[in-house]
């Protein structure tokens, strides 16, 4: 008899793997376009730490979606990330030099660069997804990308405007601005498996909405606690620049308890998929201990 001690594979190395599938894929369609904007959008696309590739390949697997359609949905939001993430460093924007340890797209090259880098990762988001491959689910799952990605836009915008508000954010309107922001895509990531196959998304739907949020407590820490080397970005911007956090209304602890409540709530969400959604419980634990 064999030892049956089986090895679980740490969440790091799920993440290493995703990032090679992702990598692998978006070689194939962006390789043989030479030039500067397919190497500005591999450039964009490349170095972070895929958390969404994963989700939506975890949703897809506990949905047995097909393994090509999988890849393809995961790369299509790993793109619409990378566009905002470009188009959030801008001058016009954040104003950010460094994003994963590298100069920003518009540093590496120029603004007209980093605009259209974005312009084209968003379209092809919508190529992948509309492609007969994602079967015949696959308009349904692109109209919610592209509502996903306008909240994401229209969260953007909140946070903008927030900036030269007379008052700063409450708690609440914080919450609703980053369930936009950052929550919107995290979620259609995490539901896509049951998207494409036309099952039910409210178990990871509320999954999603937890981790999300939790996801964001745990950004605002990072901008307080982690040093720009190791977070790839500059830290205490928000800070610095007097913004309401979640750090700044529930103070360090208060914001590392409610990411901790909102942990559990996201791994008592999955409890219909038993033992199979081991991984994203832990991907829901990373996310508070994560360092970058
Ligand atoms: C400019 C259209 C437009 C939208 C901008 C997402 C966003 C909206 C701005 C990015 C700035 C920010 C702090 C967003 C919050 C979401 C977040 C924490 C993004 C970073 O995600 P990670 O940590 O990044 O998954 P990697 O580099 O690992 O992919």
């Amino acid at each position: 008899m064999g030892d049956e001690t089986v090895e679980r594979m740490s969440f790091g190395d799920t993440l290493k793997n995703v990032g090679k599938r992702i990598d692998g894929r978006r070689a194939e369609i962006l390789l043989h376009h030479g030039g500067t904007l397919p190497q500005a959008m591999t450039y964009a696309l490349s170095g972070g730490k895929f958390f969404r590739a994963f989700l939506a390949l975890e949703g897809c697997r506990l949905h047995a979606v097909a393994d090509d359609a999988a890849t393809d949905a995961a790369l299509a939001i790993e793109c619409i990330h990378a566009y905002s993430l470009v188009h959030d460093d801008l001058p016009c924007m954040d104003d950010d030099d460094l994003r994963r340890g590298l100069p920003t797209v518009h540093k590496q090259w120029n603004e007209a660069v980093a605009v259209l880098a974005g312009d084209a990762l968003q379209a092809l988001a919508f190529d992948l997804m509309l492609h007969h491959r994602m079967g015949p689910h696959r308009s349904e799952a692109a109209r919610v990308l592209a509502r996903s990605a306008q909240r994401m836009v229209s969260g953007q915008m909140q946070d903008i405007e927030a900036e030269t508000a007379d008052e700063p954010l409450s708690l609440k309107s914080i919450t609703q601005l980053q369930s936009s922001k950052t929550g919107a895509l995290i979620n259609w990531a995490a539901t896509i498996g049951p998207q494409l196959a036309a099952q039910d998304t409210s178990a990871l739907n509320s999954y999603a909405n937890a981790l999300g949020l939790a996801f964001q407590i745990a950004d605002d820490i990072l901008d307080v606690e982690g040093d720009a080397a190791t977070v790839g970005k500059a830290v205490g911007k928000d800070a610095d620049a007097g913004k309401a956090t979640f750090v700044s209304h529930l103070g360090l602890d208060g914001a590392k308890r409610r990411a901790g409540e909102l942990v559990q709530e996201a791994c008592d969400a999955l409890s219909i998929y038993g033992d199979d959604a081991e991984t994203l419980k832990e991907a829901a634990r990373f996310v508070i201990t994560r360092t970058h």
